[in-house]
């Protein structure tokens, strides 16, 4: 089997040392660090996503499979000189505010970076105003909202509501997910994308970014 299938097999079954040992083995080999990220470690974290939609691997496969990666993330990051490390877009994750649930979100955090994008967490119980001027001072292209309380979802309207009035809807996106949000709830508050889950919201980010 090649090292980068290898690599992708052993980040599948969340073995944190083969990982770590096959992705030192592959720099060393001299295969250029893009090609390690895209072709072992993303590749791996992407069958993972899609298993864990299909509800075929549990939560804490996805876990290990993620704590898998970093073995091997870690050592890529110096290697890919400061300012280009590869990256999908900017997003802005939280959970909204008054609601202190974040395994989800965490979740939703965990897929995103493993699909290559720069994730800025603002943690939980995050304020609308928070999410908007951290994407604006960051200039990151989406925030992305979670809520599990039905108390809390109007705080995602706010956040859409903020950006209008600062105008800058136009080239910030917005994605929401969680337990008691629908499709239909995103559509009500203009929300631009809607995500049933971790993996599904990956992949609706990931639209953003072709439609930007
Ligand atoms: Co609370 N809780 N909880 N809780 N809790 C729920 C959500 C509840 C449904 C339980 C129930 O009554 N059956 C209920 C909400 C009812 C409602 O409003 N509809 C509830 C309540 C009422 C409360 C308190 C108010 C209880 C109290 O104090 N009286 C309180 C709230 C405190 C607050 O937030 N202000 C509270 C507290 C807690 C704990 C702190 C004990 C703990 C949270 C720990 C933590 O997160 N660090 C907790 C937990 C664990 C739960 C349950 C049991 C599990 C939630 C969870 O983590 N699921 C939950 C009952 C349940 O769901 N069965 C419950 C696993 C997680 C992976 O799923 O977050 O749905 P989830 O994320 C999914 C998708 O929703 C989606 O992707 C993930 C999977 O791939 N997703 C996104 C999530 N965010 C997304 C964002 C996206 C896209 C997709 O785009 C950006």
């Amino acid at each position: 089997m090649k090292i980068l299938e290898e690599i992708s097999v052993k980040l599948q079954r969340g073995d944190f040392n083969a990982v770590f040992e096959l992705t030192a083995n592959a720099i060393e080999s001299g295969i250029p660090p893009k090609e390690i990220l895209d072709d072992g470690l993303l590749a791996g974290m992407s069958v993972i996503g899609e298993k864990f939609r299909i509800h075929e691997i549990f939560l804490s496969q996805v876990l290990l499979a993620a704590k898998a990666m970093y073995a091997g993330l870690d050592q890529l990051k110096p290697l890919f000189l400061k300012g280009e490390m590869p990256s999908m877009g900017k997003v802005v994750i939280g959970t909204v505010h008054g609601d202190m649930h974040d395994i989800g979100k965490n979740l939703v955090g965990i897929m995103l970076k493993g699909a290559g994008f720069e994730v800025i967490d603002l943690g939980k119980d995050v304020p609308a105003e928070k999410f908007v001027s951290t994407a604006i001072e960051q200039g990151a292209s989406i925030i992305g909202m979670s809520t599990l309380l039905t108390t809390t979802m109007p705080v995602m309207k706010n956040v859409v509501g903020l950006l209008k009035e600062k105008e800058v809807d136009g080239t910030i996106k917005t994605i929401i997910g969680g337990a008691p949000v629908t499709r239909e709830f995103a559509d009500e508050i203009g929300s631009t994308s809607y995500g049933y889950d971790a993996a599904n919201a990956v992949e609706k980010v990931k639209q953003l970014v072709k439609e930007n």
